[in-house]
């Protein structure tokens, strides 16, 4: 809008700039420009793209009213705190949670929700917490133990944890196979009775995740979150170097329509500003089938996840291509092993046999 805005006033500028011009060559060049301008500003007014930004589920400067006025789109939770630079959900301090919730719920099929958010405090590498966790769930403005937010959600949590809790807990279970590196972004899909295990960091629920460096660093930190044909996808962009990196892309993850975003912060003994700096959601238009387009979800699942769990815990153990090799260098081992033994044998005769001529 903002550009549009300014491409229109200076509009009338150029035409009038065009009338007053003689040169020929001038006037098409001026021509071009204006032509330009106004396709730049169609694509950027979402008049010719697929996928625009919706206001309604999108948090952005200046956050005027927010959390007070009755015509806002969002609610404020706890010690969350609006400046004029951001959404401070928690300020560096012990024991803080705070919150935003929208209030409209949101009824679009495919959706992309871009987080510029950011972290930071003074406590060294692990002495900081707890970190950020986005939603999409049927409740909202709910108070609890998974990064401020209720356990036993119902819909998608996407966590930016920077503080390890198992590490800590579970020092002597210590196992290199399941260490991830924190902070560590990660997804879980809830359905109203799976609980998100804080003392493992939900690792028993994760559907995938990455390790993103997203503390006290001098360049802007975004985070993606797509939803489009049952697929999700999480990227980040915490490198500075304005790219989009994969997080997580998983098929089969089948959420309801009509929940509502939201993001939560809490910290403990170990505390971090978690400040967020805008939310902007995008519709997504995609083709689907008239089947596809009655789908409808009541409860949020994930096609295959006990399958999902399976493989991690197959990976603590053996592999079947592990124990294959295993097998195989075993029987070879032995046979060299057989060979060595019968030469030895066959020597040690024929020197025995040589004795007694
Ligand atoms: C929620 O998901 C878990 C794990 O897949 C499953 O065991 C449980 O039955 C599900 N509950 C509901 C209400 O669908
Ligand atoms: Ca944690």
């Amino acid at each position: 809008m903002n550009k549009c805005n300014r491409f229109r006033m200076s509009s009338f500028q150029i035409f009038d700039l065009m009338f007053n011009q003689r040169n020929i060559h001038e006037l098409t060049c001026l021509f071009a420009v204006v032509l330009l301008l106004t396709c730049q500003c169609l694509a950027d007014d979402g008049y010719e793209m697929d996928d625009f930004l919706k206001r309604e589920y999108s948090l952005t400067k200046p956050y005027q009213g927010l959390g007070s006025s009755s015509s806002s789109y969002w609610d404020l939770m706890g010690n969350a705190m609006i400046t004029t630079e951001h959404v401070r959900l928690t300020p560096d301090l012990q024991s803080r949670q705070g919150a935003v919730w929208s209030r409209a719920p949101c009824y679009l099929r495919d959706w992309e929700l871009q987080v510029h958010f950011k972290i930071h405090g003074h406590g060294k590498k692990n002495l900081n917490g707890d970190g950020i966790a986005l939603w999409y769930t049927k409740e909202r403005m709910q108070t609890g133990p998974v990064f401020g937010n209720m356990n036993l959600f119902t819909g998608l949590g996407v966590f930016v944890d920077t503080y390890p809790n198992e590490n800590k807990n579970h020092e002597k279970k210590y196992n290199p196979s399941t260490q991830r590196v924190f902070p560590y972004v990660s997804g879980m899909v809830g359905n109203g009775t799976l609980a998100y295990e804080h003392d493992r960091d939900g690792q028993s629920t994760e559907l995938g995740g990455c390790t993103a460096l997203v503390r006290n660093i001098p360049h802007d930190t975004f985070l993606l979150i797509r939803y489009t044909k049952n697929r999700l996808t999480i990227q980040i962009d915490v490198d500075g170097k304005q790219e989009w990196r994969d997080c997580l892309d998983l098929p089969g993850v089948r959420l309801p329509r009509g929940y509502f975003f939201g993001a939560s912060s809490v910290t403990g003994d170990l505390s971090d500003n978690h400040d967020l700096i805008s939310m902007k959601l995008y519709q997504l238009t995609v083709e689907r089938s008239q089947e596809e387009e009655e789908e409808e979800e009541l409860i949020p699942s994930v096609d295959n996840f006990e399958h999902l769990n399976k493989v991690e815990v197959q990976e603590e153990g053996m592999s079947g291509v592990q124990l294959f090799f295993t097998i195989v260098f075993s029987v070879i081992g032995v046979f060299v092993l057989g060979v060595v033994a019968v030469v030895m044998y066959g020597r040690w005769k024929e020197n025995s046999r040589k004795r007694f001529y």
